[in-house]
């Protein structure tokens, strides 16, 4: 007989919506030895909370989540709120002894994030930091290739994070859909919001950075605040670049950017190795490309694998080879993964430890923009 797994969702954003179709889909393509149940979801609006109840199947909602943590039912509590509630939320969560998978970037600074690394650690609980993208099977093909040794020394990591969606002076900062404008509520611009996935990645892929050099500017430096109505100064970065050097030896060089005319979400990673070079792309999410320097002769040269075999992660709970699947999976195999960990008992990341470690270098990469040295992590 399956165990249950009852689940409170906190917040009913994008994100909250990522997480429960996941929810909703995962027992369906992966054996799992627990039901997930959407218990409550909560939200400040009563009737949007009610509304996303009834869209998504939870049982109830509500607008305090101290209720949702309080709820001896509930065993998991999901953390898909602006970033700078995250840290409350989890604290308690943690003290209540619910597991908790939380939003990227874990906190608003690396202090907040070790605060909250120390209290799920503390009450020994399951518990995840959202990094999605570490779940695209393509991308958890790169991981396998680098760890089974098929690139050989490593010199090089690069990877981009660029989009255009802030360019007009006329969106606003604050509020429901644009709190990541704001720097109380977001603690950073493109540095938490997207080259934290960028550093996980690396982290993950490639190891541990020890120094970062970063710029980075606010283009528009005055934006009416949502919630004042007033015109106030950004307090975000609105682009930023960094080089870096990683323990082992490599080089790394990141971008980002709200401000790229024409790209919406073009995440790349490139690694270039002694033997093979591999890079990624999410506007083609399914495939890796691949360049094998022992190929020889004329016919070397990149080719794409197209990561939809039944052999390639994940790829056999879905359809048949060849057919493709995209963002949303990422989310369900975060799920699954989760899952599977309470019932084997081995540790899945990225851990609220791991979210900590790339919100360090997040800090450093703001640290070194603003005094304009190398700094050391
Ligand atoms: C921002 O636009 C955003 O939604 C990020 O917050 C997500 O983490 C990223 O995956 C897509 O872009």
């Amino acid at each position: 007989m399956k165990k249950t797994l009852n689940i409170g969702m906190i917040g009913y954003g994008f994100m909250a919506r990522t997480h429960s179709n996941a929810w909703r889909r995962v027992g369906n393509f992966f054996d799992l030895d627990y039901t997930p149940v959407l218990k409550t979801v909560c939200g400040l609006d009563a009737a949007e909370a009610e509304a996303f109840a009834q869209r998504w199947g939870y049982a109830k909602s509500t607008t305090d989540w101290h209720e949702v943590v309080a709820d001896k039912e509930i065993d998991l509590i999901e953390i898909c709120v602006p970033n700078n509630i995250h840290a409350e939320i989890a604290i308690a969560a943690a003290q209540a002894g619910k597991m908790i998978i939380c939003e990227k970037p874990l906190a608003l600074d690396a202090a907040q994030a070790l605060q909250m690394t120390e209290a799920v650690e503390a009450a020994g609980l399951p518990n995840l930091a959202s990094f999605n993208y570490r779940r695209i099977p393509a991308v958890t093909l790169a991981k396998q290739l680098i760890d089974e040794g098929r690139l050989g020394k490593i010199f090089h990591y690069r990877a981009n994070f660029l989009q255009d969606w802030t360019i007009s002076s006329d969106v606003p900062q604050g509020g429901m859909a644009t709190w990541r404008l704001d720097a109380k509520a977001a603690g950073s611009g493109v540095t938490g919001d997207l080259l934290a996935h960028c550093i996980d990645l690396a982290l993950w892929q490639n190891g541990a950075i020890n120094s970062v050099n970063a710029m980075t500017e606010t283009f528009v430096k005055e934006r009416k605040n949502v919630e004042t109505g007033k015109m106030e100064p950004v307090g975000i970065d609105d682009a930023c670049t960094f080089f870096c050097r990683f323990d082992n030896g490599s080089l790394g060089n990141f971008e980002s950017t709200r401000y790229a005319r024409g790209h919406k979400a073009l995440f790349t990673f490139e690694v270039n190795g002694e033997k093979a070079s591999l890079a990624w792309d999410l506007h083609d999410l399914h495939r890796l490309a691949f360049f094998d320097h022992a190929d020889g002769g004329l016919t070397r040269g990149w080719r794409t694998i197209h990561v939809t075999d039944g052999e390639h992660p994940y790829m056999s709970h879905w359809w048949v080879p060849g057919l493709a699947i995209g963002y949303e999976h990422s989310f369900v195999h975060q799920a699954a993964d989760f899952v599977m960990s309470l019932s084997s008992g081995k540790t899945v990341g990225a851990t609220f430890r791991d979210a900590y470690e790339t919100q360090r270098v997040c800090d450093a990469v703001l640290q070194s923009a603003s005094s304009g040295q190398w700094v050391n992590l």
